[in-house]
């Protein structure tokens, strides 16, 4: 059996790398270098034809291979392989449901709009084009963050009320992205958020997947 992670530091694949932390079991980490367009190597094409990170690579015991593409079907995927390391709630339980409905919402909405905010210029082709994604998009963001910071300081500290799952390493990344690409006003603004980013740095599984993709905290 082999587990290896295709990625690249700081991006989409910071959450299911936080979870293979996690979970402690070995696996090998392979960077994607985005600088040298790896992600449209034909031998990386082959693994991923969207050209994206992250993919997973499962190795059965059968030398049989499960790749996974997408940063939360590889949590989703972690989790039901590793049932004992707790990445979601159980299985069927309220708490599992309120952990899928924020995943789900951070990788399809949140992740999504931070997309069109901060490559703006893949969307559109003049100046003020541009300008007008960059500044309906943050505007939608802000109201995100102000939404998911309401959740956690009526229900938090994490997303699911006592313990962290992969929706808060989730939040954790997409927070730190408008942090780092400056939304305005920034996420850290919200306090629960803020909290929340400071508690989920201190995670040791958080702390150990920083310093193996060598980059420094996002919240101070
Ligand atoms: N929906 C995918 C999105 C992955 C994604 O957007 N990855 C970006 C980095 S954050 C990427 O690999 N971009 C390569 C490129 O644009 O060439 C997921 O959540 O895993």
């Amino acid at each position: 059996m082999s587990l290896t992670l295709y990625y690249a530091p700081d991006n989409a694949s910071l959450a299911p790398h936080i979870a293979l932390r996690r979970i402690s079991v070995p696996f090998d980490l392979v960077m994607i270098d985005k600088s040298k367009c790896d992600q449209n190597s034909d031998w990386y094409k082959a693994l991923n034809p969207h050209q994206r990170v992250p993919t997973l690579v499962h190795r059965d015991a059968e030398n049989r291979d499960t790749i996974v593409r997408e940063a939360a079907a590889i949590c989703l995927y972690l989790d039901d392989q590793f049932p004992a390391a707790g990445l979601m709630p159980p299985t069927k339980s309220r708490e599992r449901a309120i952990a899928l409905d924020w995943l789900i919402y951070l990788t399809n909405t949140v992740q999504a709009d931070l997309m069109v905010w901060n490559y703006n210029y893949r969307y559109a082709q003049t100046d003020s084009q541009k300008a007008v994604l960059r500044d309906r998009a943050g505007a939608r963001l802000v109201d995100m963050f102000k939404t998911l910071d309401q959740h956690l300081a009526a229900s938090g500290p994490w997303i699911c009320g006592d313990a962290p799952n992969c929706a808060d390493y989730f939040l954790l990344m997409l927070a730190g992205w408008g942090e780092q690409f400056g939304l305005s006003p920034l996420p850290s603004t919200n306090l629960a958020i803020r909290r929340h980013a400071l508690a989920c740095q201190a995670l040791p599984e958080v702390q150990t997947a920083f310093e193996a993709e060598n980059i420094s905290a996002f919240f101070h």
